[in-house]
C-alpha cells in the first residue's frame, strides 16, 4: 500500500464515522414496552425471585427466633404476607433483595414505579425500610415505614440501565402485594454501519 493511500484510507474512515454517528439517532430501531412483576406471596415465589434474603419460614409462623427471619405470615382469612422478624442479634433485621427484571433481558430500564402494601405490625414497634439501587452496590434508602397503607416510589435511573435493584430491611413488620413496572426501551442500531462497513469489506 503507497502512502498516499494508507492516509487516504483512514481519512475517509473518519468522515464516514463522522457521518455515521449524525445519522445513527434517527436510524435507531426503538422499540418501547412496560415490564412488570407482581407478587401476593399467596406462593412461595419470593424464595427464588429474590437473589439474596433472611431464612424464610413457612405458617405456622414462630414467634421468635435467635436471628432474624421472614415467615409467609397468613391473616385470619388466609392471606399470606410477608412477614419481618426481628431479633435481638447482631443481625436484627429480616432482609430481602431483588433484581428486575428477573432473568436476562437485554433492556434499558428508562423509569419505573415500585409500589407495595404494608399491612401492619406482628408486633408493636414494626419497622421496614425500603432501598433501591440502580447498579447493586449504591443504594438509595428511599423510606423508613411504620405506618400501615399502600406505598409507591417512582425509578428513575440518570440514565437507562439494564437492571433496578430493590431491598426491603425490616422487623416486626408485615409486607404485601408488591409490584414493580418498569418502562423501557430496546435500541437497536441501525443499519448504517453495516452498510458502511461494507464499503470496506
Ligand atoms: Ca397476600
Amino acid at each position: 500500500m503507497s502512502t498516499r493511500a494508507a492516509s487516504a484510507v483512514p481519512s475517509l474512515l473518519a468522515v464516514l464515522l463522522f457521518s455515521a454517528l449524525l445519522v445513527v439517532p434517527s436510524s435507531r430501531v426503538v422499540a418501547q414496552g412496560q415490564y412488570t412483576y407482581f407478587d401476593d406471596f399467596s406462593s412461595d415465589k419470593a424464595r427464588v425471585d429474590s437473589y439474596l434474603h433472611s431464612s424464610i419460614s413457612d405458617p405456622p409462623c414462630p414467634t421468635f427466633g435467635f436471628d432474624s427471619f421472614l415467615c409467609f405470615n397468613p391473616d385470619s382469612l388466609g392471606n399470606r404476607r410477608l412477614a419481618f422478624y426481628y431479633s435481638f442479634t447482631l443481625e436484627p433485621y429480616a432482609y430481602i433483595y431483588y433484581r428486575f427484571p428477573l432473568g436476562s433481558q437485554n433492556l434499558d430500564i428508562t423509569d419505573g414505579v415500585v409500589g407495595f402494601e404494608i399491612p401492619g405490625e406482628i408486633s408493636p414497634g414494626g419497622r421496614i425500610d425500603y432501598f433501591h439501587s440502580y447498579d447493586g452496590s449504591t443504594w438509595v434508602h428511599a423510606d423508613s415505614i411504620t405506618v400501615p397503607g399502600t406505598y409507591e416510589y417512582v425509578l428513575s435511573p440518570a440514565q437507562p440501565r439494564e437492571w433496578v435493584y430493590i431491598r426491603f430491611r425490616g422487623g416486626r413488620m408485615l409486607l404485601d402485594d408488591l409490584s414493580v413496572t418498569l418502562n423501557r426501551t430496546t435500541t437497536t442500531q441501525g443499519s448504517n454501519w453495516g452498510s458502511i462497513k461494507a464499503l470496506f469489506d
